[in-house]
């Protein structure tokens, strides 16, 4: 039974009933930072460090299995490099698109806010608007245009987003890779791709980058009160960008292809952070 689907089930107290599980199950009393590894990015946790402790995300409450191959289902403890911090790796993320509703899409970095962390690094796979973004171009994110029609807050609940993609964040990725482009991602519902038409609209719009995730959550991280910063892997021109037309495996084999690269560079920005 989905906690999510009971109207009167309090979205915040399944937060802290999902972080005190974590805590039981990995015997970590505090993740300091949380990362959210979307696609392409699966394979990137062992990069942090040593894992301490991976729980099947279902077993958690208000975590649902994967419902997309390539999104691993799995809540993992790391103890981050050489630090005594401990990360706390979400590859369980609920899509706006899969209709269990906003509080499930919230719930990866609210149980993150429970568990005592402070930032969390959303990461996701996306369509670049940029011909020269080859695949596997890595963007950190400086801003999102959310097109969903919707928020993960609830009621009279005004939050500020100014510099949600924390500056501050962004600088310190920098310090590891000066490289880095920059760019505003738009947040389409999905679950298809754009068409040509609408991914020209998100460019006269200021956008730089497409995809289903990452700005709903954003919103919640910074509303739970988490420094967040955004990284895109882009694993596909978006439609009309090429000629050529986008599939889910194109999706997959870049994100195996950038792996052992993006694994490295999140690690570097990972251990930046809680330094
Ligand atoms: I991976 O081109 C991935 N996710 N909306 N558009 C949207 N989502 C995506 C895309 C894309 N690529």
């Amino acid at each position: 039974m989905d906690p999510f689907a009971d109207p009167v089930a309090d979205p915040f107290e399944i937060a802290r009933d999902a972080a005190a599980e974590i805590a039981r199950r990995t015997g970590v009393e505090q993740h300091e930072i949380a990362l959210v590894l979307g696609s392409g990015w699966g394979g990137t946790t062992a990069a942090l460090g040593e894992i301490v402790a991976e729980i099947p995300a279902h077993e958690v409450p208000g975590f649902s299995k994967p419902a997309v191959h390539g999104h691993g289902g799995t809540l993992t403890s790391v103890r981050v490099g050489e630090t005594g911090a401990h990360a706390l790796v979400i590859a369980a993320r609920t899509h706006f698109y899969e209709d269990r509703g906003v509080r499930a899409v919230a719930h990866g970095v609210r149980t993150a806010a429970e568990c005592g962390a402070r930032t969390v690094i959303l990461t996701n796979g996306c369509g670049g608007l940029d011909p020269t973004w080859s695949t596997g171009t890595v963007v950190l994110i400086s801003d999102h245009i959310n097109l969903t029609g919707a928020s993960p807050l609830e009621g009279a609940t005004f939050v500020d987003l100014t510099d949600l993609y924390s500056s501050r964040l962004r600088e310190l990725a920098h310090e590891v890779d000066p490289s880095l482009p920059e760019g505003v991602y738009v947040q389409f519902r999905g679950p298809h791709y754009e068409t040509p038409a609408e991914v020209a609209m998100a460019g006269i719009m200021g956008g730089h980058l497409v995809g289903m995730s990452t700005s709903l959550e954003a919103i919640a991280a910074r509303h739970a009160g988490l420094e967040v910063l955004g990284i895109s892997l882009v694993t596909n021109p978006a439609a009309g960008i090429s000629p050529a037309a986008l599939s889910h495996e194109e999706v997959i084999a870049a994100g195996q292809a950038a792996r052992d690269r993006i694994g490295t560079l999140l690690a570097g920005i990972t251990e930046r952070i809680i330094a």
